[in-house]
């Protein structure tokens, strides 16, 4: 047992060193709950994320069955859907997650609106709390593309923690438009000198192996 912790402790120590991830950004792919096979969707909150709007809103998760196009991460993704007809309504999801006060992060993802006048905004309220943002850092206007786009932009932590808005609004008045979001990701920069750190990692995973025997 005693070793169990070491190996567990070493595995943590490990992923700070690297700086992959940022903390526990939960369910960025919406990969849970795991939807049946059968259905092309479902009226379901995806794990780890809550739902806001400034009227009414439907969250919706799909999960691809063959013949339809690729999901960008995994099988399964989560879309938002605004019933008012009005325009700038919006609605979405947001979840707080752990940073380091200082530390620079990359956000990145998918996000597809679903028409053409549907418009997908990701921002983060620095402070982590559920301010939703009057900046973005990444828009895109169903009228210049209703595909599968990857999204990257960078932000500076302030605090313990921040909040990811994936974000749904509309131009025109017709009900029922939503945006689709996939493959949420947060990550600190890969540091400059990637091959010394590759082969520091080597070698602790070798101690750690080892040690496990
Ligand atoms: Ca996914």
């Amino acid at each position: 047992m005693r070793m169990l912790v070491l190996v567990t402790s070493l595995g943590m120590l490990l992923a700070s060193t690297l700086g992959v991830s940022a903390g526990p950004l939960v369910n960025g792919s919406f990969e849970d709950p795991v939807l049946p096979n059968d259905g092309r969707f479902d009226y379901t909150v995806p794990t780890g994320w809550t739902v806001y709007t400034d009227q009414t809103c439907n969250p919706q998760m799909l999960r691809y069955t063959s013949g339809t196009v690729p999901v960008p991460d995994g099988v399964q993704y989560a879309q938002i859907q605004t019933l008012a007809s009005t325009a700038g309504t919006y609605a979405g999801f947001y979840q707080t997650f752990d940073v380091t006060p200082g530390q620079l992060y990359i956000i990145s993802g998918w996000f597809r609106p679903l028409s053409g006048t549907s418009i997908a905004r990701v921002g983060v309220d620095l402070n982590g709390g559920t301010q939703r943002p009057t900046e973005w850092g990444a828009v895109l206007d169903g009228a210049i593309s209703q595909t599968w786009t990857e999204f990257s932009f960078e932000v500076t932590a302030v605090g313990p923690s921040m909040t990811i808005f994936l974000d749904h609004t509309q131009n025109g008045t017709k009900s029922g438009r939503a945006t689709a979001f996939d493959g949420i990701k947060v990550v600190v920069p890969e540091p400059a000198s990637l091959g010394t750190l590759l082969a520091g990692t080597v070698g602790l995973v070798g101690l750690r192996t080892r040690r496990r025997k």
